[in-house]
């Protein structure tokens, strides 16, 4: 076994590795941007090197100061995490050839399954059955229409092949649509990966999304861990998962599990990976295989007992898997919701900040993977999950309860999270009756429902430019109440917290005047809606002058690769708008005045 290994990664997903490493009597080595330095999976480490100056968010990414903080360290091996370098075959072939261990399957399978018309080929060899559409890229709209007409048929959908997890993924529903899909594919492809190449998939109108889970070792043995459903989903980020997925049956578990073995011996998979797939009507169809571990792998461990980080590390060190198939028994009910700081009432805006004062959920079947501790920040250059709440019990209708119940006991400061989101979601009948929910998660009116202000507790008191909050503990004849006393600000708040983008550092639980406006960015009293996030514009969506409602698009800011929508924090009129496409925008700055009609 190792006896040192290196984090290429950050947040939760580093911490969770380091968990691994601790337990195996593993040291480690964790890397860091400028930005982390006082980062939870930095203090956590036996070890830290500095990645060094250089845009934060590349950090991470520059694999000559990773190979440099794995030989000044002695690393044996480089654990990828998930995105950054953990699907980069030039990296995995760089650590082989410096004789460091990369943790996860050859180059070879990362490239396998990189190109999605390559992998669509492959699959189809080995007898994997694939969503009906093009194995090879479709040079142009006009021979995308002839194989429609000749074989797929509309509903169409048109993905970049150099994509994955829904970026460059568009649907044409009939003819005169193509030509826009078909663009806007390769556009986002070129943008995205550097590829402009798309090929044709036939639209599945209402399918599932389900994943298997499978481990593979250096020894001929590949199994799978049963399956997990992330149907829920918003513009192709997963925002709940589950195992095992309410539409899988035994029997159709033995024939998903077969169709992900097969797919991943036909690459000569090593590790934990995952194949993704479409479920609809009892038919599963290949979608993509991500090749490293992935965000949602928990709620699997916590239904086998199998610990899917250990098993990769003991299968990268040579050795061989520590279960056979007929090892896995699946038991009761899991769940993932991802706390991202974001405001699900404001269209999901980012809404990064400082976490205050922070205490996580504990109690029976409940677990957390988290990057974030108190007072720490929560800087936009990064992704904005921070945390994972996961939690088991018997079955899916008691592990629903406990999550909900877990939800309430997390206190994340005054950060903007969707622990609201998830606990509405979560209480709802089509939640209960395990739909997609796709109709309330693009539902405008019902999402306002579900932002960190309309339902304000205690631990995160909404506030106003001229209001306070204080809370009192009184006790009547003896019975005790909570009250919350909302009053003009006068003297009660404290000079320093008026400070805004997290430079107030009091870290009290004293009422704070609006420290930072989250989510679209504006305080509602305010005309000006500011930008939650450094980026670049990406288009304009109104003119000067023009009348909006709440919540309409006013802008799409591009950053870190998002297309992030910003909308009216208020209605009324356009006033000034000093912003056009291709301009950049700093955290703070003024996208549009919005005056009274
Ligand atoms: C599809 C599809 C329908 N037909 N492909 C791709 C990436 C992943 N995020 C979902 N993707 C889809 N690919 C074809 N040919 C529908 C989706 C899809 C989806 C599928 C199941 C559950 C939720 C979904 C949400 C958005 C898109």
């Amino acid at each position: 076994m190792f006896k040192k290994i290196l984090i290429a990664n950050r947040g939760e997903i580093a911490v969770r590795v380091i968990r691994a490493c601790e337990e195996m009597g593993i040291a480690t080595v964790a890397v860091y941007s400028e930005l982390d330095r006082d980062a939870i999976h930095v203090k956590r480490a036996d070890e830290a090197y500095l990645l060094g100056p250089g845009p934060a968010n590349e950090s991470y990414l520059v694999i000559d100061k990773i190979l440099e903080a794995v030989r000044q360290s002695g690393a044996e091996a480089v654990h990828p995490g998930y995105g950054f370098l953990s699907e980069n075959a030039a990296f995995a072939k760089a650590l082989e050839e410096a004789g460091i261990v990369f943790i996860g399957p050859p180059a070879s399978a990362i490239d396998a399954m990189g190109s999605k018309t390559a992998a669509r080929d492959l699959m189809q060899k080995a007898g994997v059955p694939i969503v009906p559409g093009t194995t090879e890229p479709v040079e142009s709209v006009a021979d995308a229409k002839k194989l429609i007409d000749a074989t797929i048929g509309y509903p169409v959908a048109v993905k970049a092949a150099g994509g994955g997890g829904g970026k460059g993924f568009r649907v044409a529903l009939s003819e005169d649509k193509l030509q826009e899909a078909f663009e806007g594919a390769s556009r986002e492809g070129e943008k995205f990966f550097g590829d402009p190449t798309v090929y044709l998939e036939r639209y599945l109108p209402n399918p599932r999304h389900v994943e298997v889970q499978v481990l593979a070792d250096n020894h001929g043995n590949v199994i799978h861990l049963g399956e997990r459903d992330c149907s829920l989903q918003r513009r192709h980020q997963k925002l709940i998962e589950e195992a095992p997925a309410p539409a899988v049956n035994a029997e159709l578990r033995a024939k998903i599990g077969k169709i992900a073995t097969d797919a991943a011996a036909a690459v000569n998979y090593s590790g934990a990976g995952t194949i993704e797939g479409l479920l609809q009507d009892g038919e599963y169809y290949f979608l993509e295989m991500n090749t490293r571990v992935q965000v949602e792998h928990c709620v699997t461990e916590l239904v086998t007992g199998i610990d899917i980080v250990k098993q990769g590390i003991r299968v990268a060190a040579g050795e061989p898997l520590a279960y056979t198939q007929d090892d896995v028994i699946l038991r009761g009910h899991a769940i993932e919701c991802r706390i991202n700081a974001e405001d699900a009432s404001k269209n999901f805006a980012p809404a990064p900040g400082r976490i205050s004062s922070y205490r996580e959920p504990a109690g029976p079947g409940v677990r957390v993977d988290s990057g974030v501790g108190p007072n720490a920040e929560v800087s936009p250059m990064y992704d904005p999950m921070v945390a994972k709440l996961i939690v088991w019990d018997v079955d899916r209708e008691q592990a629903t309860r406990r999550m909900i119940r877990a939800l309430s006991e997390y206190e994340i400061g005054e950060l903007k999270t969707l622990i609201p989101f998830h606990k509405t979601i979560l209480a709802t009948q089509q939640w209960a009756d395990a739909e997609t929910c796709h109709d309330l998660i693009e539902d405008r009116e019902w999402l306002k429902s579900t932002g960190p202000a309309a339902q304000s507790t205690g631990a995160a008191p909404a506030q106003d430019e001229d209001t306070a909050e204080q809370a009192y503990t009184v006790e009547v004849s003896g019975k005790r109440f909570d009250v919350r006393v909302i009053g003009p600000a006068y003297g009660a708040v404290p000079a320093a917290a008026s400070a805004t983008n997290g430079s107030a550092r009091t870290g009290s639980a004293a009422p704070r005047r609006a420290a930072r406006s989250g989510g679209g960015g504006s305080a509602a009293g305010s005309d000006t809606l500011a930008s939650p996030l450094q980026g670049t514009i990406f288009k304009v969506n109104v003119e000067a002058g023009a009348t909006v409602a709440e919540g309409d698009l006013i802008c799409v800011i591009e950053a870190m690769k998002m297309e992030n929508e910003i909308t009216a924090h208020k209605a009324g009129v356009i006033a000034e708008l000093p912003i056009s496409p291709g301009v950049s925008v700093a955290s703070g700055d003024t996208l549009a005045v919005i005056s009274a009609a």
